[in-house]
């Protein structure tokens, strides 16, 4: 049978496909077992700089299969699926060093839009929709949404999506300021691929930095981060791509940034 993901490198661009278009890429154990195999490969591979996550056919992703069995039954299982299956893929896509883009090609319901959220920038095709499905069978908002969604819309936004699951558009999402940007599905793949070649030559080592100080802005004093803030500053600063910046800069040329 079929890989239930895909990886594919092309030079410093990694790209990881959710496969199981027939079920719009619902999440089973296995898929997201390969994909937490995958995530752990790509945090180790010293040459990649950008990752695109995406879905194939007409879905992004579906959320939780519903008919995988041994997955969702009751509470224990699904304490154990959330723990040991959810969670770990979170937390890899949280700390990639590198930006990642969730390219949300169709519907992405359920965890599959909280992976939609979870990335540093979520383009989505005009087409697809965010359906926070949770509460249409009962269950609450998992897979980090609960973290990123209030984060993303303030609170009281975030728990009326949650409580009323209503389908939001690729442009309402964006004008909610829930993901970077709508495009129309004519420009989609080019977009998509245009921004990942852009960031697959971007100062990379100073995005890292850039994820570690917002991530920890959130919940940080005012002095907390200024602190943080001079500490990752003068690692930025410390980068051979800041002597390029600087002297592309003097030198009114384009930068060669290396990503280190
Ligand atoms: O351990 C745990 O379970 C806890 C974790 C929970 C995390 C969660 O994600 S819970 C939320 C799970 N997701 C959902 O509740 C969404 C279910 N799907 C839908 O509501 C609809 O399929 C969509 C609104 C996403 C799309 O609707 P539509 O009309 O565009 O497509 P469709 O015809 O419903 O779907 C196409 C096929 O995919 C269909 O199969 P068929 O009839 O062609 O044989 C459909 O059953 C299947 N499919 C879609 N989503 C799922 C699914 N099969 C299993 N699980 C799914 N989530």
């Amino acid at each position: 049978s079929e890989a239930e993901i895909l990886v594919a490198k092309e030079g410093a661009i990694r790209r990881i496909t959710l496969n199981r278009p027939q079920r719009l890429n619902a999440l089973t154990r296995s898929l997201l077992g390969a994909l937490s195999d995958a995530l752990a490969d790509l945090a180790a591979d010293d040459e990649a700089r950008v990752l695109v996550l995406t879905g194939s056919g007409r879905g992004f992703c579906a959320g939780q299969d519903l008919g995988d069995k041994g997955a969702v039954e009751d509470g224990r299982v699904v304490r154990d699926t959330v723990e040991r299956y959810y969670n770990p893929v979170i937390r890899q896509l949280r700390s990639l060093d590198l930006p990642v883009i969730a390219a949300v090609n169709g519907i992405a319901a359920g965890a599959g839009m909280s992976l939609a959220l979870s990335a540093d920038i979520t383009l989505a095709a005009e087409s697809a929709t965010f359906d926070l499905a949770f509460a249409r069978i009962g269950l609450i908002p998992d897979a980090g949404a609960t973290y990123t969604l209030q984060r993303l819309l303030g609170p009281g936004r975030a728990l009326a999506l949650a409580i009323l699951g209503e389908k939001l558009s690729a442009r309402q999402a964006a004008d909610l300021g829930l993901i970077w940007r709508a495009v129309p599905d004519a420009d989609f793949g080019k977009d998509v691929d245009a921004l990942a070649a852009r960031l697959a030559t971007a100062p990379t080592k100073a995005i890292a930095l850039m994820k570690k100080a917002f991530h920890a802005g959130g919940h940080h004093s005012l002095e907390q981060q200024l602190a943080l803030e001079a500490e990752l500053q003068s690692q930025a600063a410390d980068t051979e791509d800041f002597q390029e910046g600087l002297s592309a800069f003097l030198g009114k040329r384009a930068p060669t940034f290396k990503g280190f």
